[in-house]
Parts: structure tokens; sequence; C-alpha cells
């Protein structure tokens, strides 16, 4: 199993390294869309999946036999470890994780307990431990970051306005900053944990912080993230940041102490470099386009690997995760014709020089 040799076109993408070919992963890679997993809920609901190592490593393994994507993703949720600090989190089918006890006072906050991952995670450890015997590419571990968990622990489900959970921004803060210093720890313990156990990159999934205003994230989350950020540059392990509707804040993102930004299909790669951005980027096709005609969904990958390519450090990905409609077909067919593409060039560029 260990003999085939280890794809590192990612985590040189993630350092700005030259790359084989531009590496290919998907947000939500592992899901709904594909008939194998959902033989496996039919089996598990979607915790027990998480607790089983041994289903847990299969279902992340999944996309990866099938499509040849760049890198593996740890199967988890951004509410994992939030389950272990008291909070009662249910993930409830065509809806996603909903919270019967929502955090609304500094009461609230003050109940939530600490993340000891070796007490309450410790099946995470050996995921990742058959995960690295196993994969033949890099292992992404993940967690959520504190705004876009503490909107549904605030919320009490998903959302669309987050009017709760910037209501309690905006009339508490200092209630706010101890909900964001609590859930810090937590980010920084669990990532660090999935890191110790051989996650080779990590993933901080703020899929909903694109709903606050530039201002208002430096003054009310920008020093969480520093925080987060620095904390996990220690391990060495490249770090990407992740949000969508984020266009607004890439300038603070790009002074943040990350590797790589994750940026949705509202901006276009080249617009983000010409704001002055200079880390390594990862996007950003609008999952939408995995229903349009190959064509058209060709013309348009094109269009953004030929701007992604332009420099190093650059990671196809989507602009936010595989919806459940999504064809396992076309994304297999869309990760070969990207390798083949930039494959060819790396060839063409060699040739001519
Ligand atoms: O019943 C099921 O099978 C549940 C569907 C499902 C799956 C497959 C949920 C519930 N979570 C997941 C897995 C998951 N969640 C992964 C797996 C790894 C992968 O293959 O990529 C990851 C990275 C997540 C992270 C996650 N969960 C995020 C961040 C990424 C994003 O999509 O924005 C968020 C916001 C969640 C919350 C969540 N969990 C599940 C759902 C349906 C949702 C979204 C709900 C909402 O709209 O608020």
């Amino acid at each position: 199993m260990t003999n085939r040799a280890f794809n590192d076109a990612f985590l040189k993408a993630c350092r700005k390294e030259a790359v084989p070919h531009v590496p290919v992963w998907y947000m939500r890679q592992a899901g709904r869309y594909q008939p194998e997993y959902r033989a496996i809920r039919q089996q598990y609901s979607f915790f027990e999946i998480n607790e089983n190592p041994e289903v847990c490593a299969q279902v992340t393994r999944l996309p990866v036999e099938q499509l040849g994507v760049d890198a593996a993703i740890l199967f988890a949720d951004i509410m994992t470890p939030i389950k272990t600090i008291g909070v009662d989190v249910r993930i409830v089918e065509g809806k996603g994780p909903v919270i019967s006890n929502p955090v609304r006072a500094l009461a609230d906050v003050k109940r939530l307990g600490d993340l000891a991952p070796e007490r309450d995670l410790p099946y995470i450890r050996e995921t990742i431990r058959l995960l690295r015997e196993q994969l033949s590419v890099p292992l992404i571990g993940f967690a959520g970051a504190p705004f876009t968990l503490a909107s549904y622990l605030i919320e009490g489900g998903p959302s669309k306005d987050y009017h709760k959970t910037k209501g309690f921004m905006y009339s508490r803060p200092q209630e706010w900053q101890a909900l964001m210093d609590k859930l810090a720890a937590v980010t920084i313990a669990y990532l660090s944990w999935q890191i110790e156990a051989g996650a080779q990159a990590v993933q901080v999934f703020d899929s909903w912080v694109g709903s606050v205003a530039s201002d208002d994230y430096e003054k009310y989350i920008a020093p969480t993230m520093m925080n987060i950020f620095a904390e996990i540059r220690k391990t060495g392990v490249p770090t990407i940041y992740f949000g969508s509707g984020t266009a607004h804040l890439l300038k603070i993102w790009n002074q943040l102490p990350v590797d790589v930004l994750s940026v949705d299909w509202r901006i276009s790669i080249d617009e983000v470099r010409e704001l002055g951005i200079d880390k390594a980027l990862q996007g950003n096709l609008d999952p939408s386009m995995l229903l349009a005609p190959w064509e058209a969904l060709i013309e348009k990958v094109k269009a953004i690997v030929d701007q992604g390519k332009k420099k190093p450090g650059y990671i196809f990905n989507l602009g936010h995760g595989v919806f459940p409609e999504a064809d396992a077909a076309v994304l297999k067919r869309l990760t070969d014709w990207i390798h083949e593409y930039t494959k060819a060039e790396a060839v063409k560029e060699r040739v001519e020089s």
C-alpha cells in the first residue's frame, strides 16, 4: 500500500513551489452525490461514520480513488469538536447541523467546556493514522473558524442572514470576544491534534464570514484569526483559509499568517492578484457550473486555470462545496482534464526553452 509514489503536487502548490501539474481537490468531495456514500449512510448516522475510524477512512478515500484528486480531506464536520464541549448537535438530513441549546448569553458561553482531544477525539487520531498508511496523496485536516462556528451556536442551525449572530457581536462585544476566545482555543487544540496525528495541511472553513463588513471583520474577528494562524504556523504545516463572498476581506486576509487563500467565483483569480494578494490561491469554480454542458464548463475551467497557473502557488478547487445533485463522472472527467491540460503545458514549456 505504501510503495506507490507519493503525489506531493498539492503541498508544493501550498508552498508556492513548481508543480508537475495543477493540483485539484474539491471541498465536500466526500458526500451525498456519491452512491457509495449514500449506501454507507443507510447504515450509519453522520457522527457514527465520523467516530468509526475504519469507516471514516473509507469515506475519506472514496473521492481520492474515484476522482483521482491530489489531496484527501478528513471526513468530519466543522461541528465535530463542538459536540464534545457540551453542545447538543445533530446533523439533520437536508438541512445541516442543528443545536438544541443555542448560545445566546455570557452564561451560555461559560458553560462551554474545553476541548481535550486525547479524551474527546481519540478516533480522529486513529482515522488519520490509518489514512496516512493508505493514501498516496496528502491528507488535509480542517476546522471551522470561530465566526462560522458561532453562527451555528447562536442561530441554532443554518441561517441566511446571521442576524442573531451579528446582533450578538454588535450589542455585546465583550461576550462576543469571550465566545471568540473559547472557539479559537477549540480550533487551535483541534487542528494541533490533527497535525500531531499526521494531517499534512489544514484548512480553516469560515464559510459565512463574508456576511461581515470589512471594518467590522478587522475589529471583531481578525485578532482571533491572527491568533489561530500564528499558533498553527509554529507547526510548519501549510494552512488554508476559506470563505465565501469574501472579496472585500482579501486585503485583510493577506496580512494574516496563513499560506493559502481559498476564494469563490464572485471574484476572478486575476482580480485577486490585482488587489496585491501575494499568497498562494485556491479556487474558484462556481459549483453550479458542474450542471452546465461540458463545453461551457471547460471554457470556464480553462479561463480559471490559465489565470491560476500564471504564478506558482495555485490549487484548483470549487468556490464552495460539491452538492448532492453533482455528478461524480463530471468531477472525474474535470480532474483528468485539468491534470492533462496543465501537464501538457509544463512539457511544452520545457521543450520550447
Ligand atoms: O447527512 C449527511 O450525510 C450530511 C451531509 C454532510 C457532509 C457530507 C454534512 C452536514 N457535513 C458533511 C461533511 C463535511 N462538512 C466535510 C467533509 C469533508 C469533505 O469531503 O470535504 C467538510 C469539510 C464539512 C465542513 C462544513 N460543514 C462546513 C464548511 C464548508 C462549507 O460547506 O461551507 C460547513 C458550513 C458545515 C456545516 C454543515 N454540515 C452539514 C451540512 C449540510 C452543512 C451546511 C449547512 C448550512 O448550509 O449551514
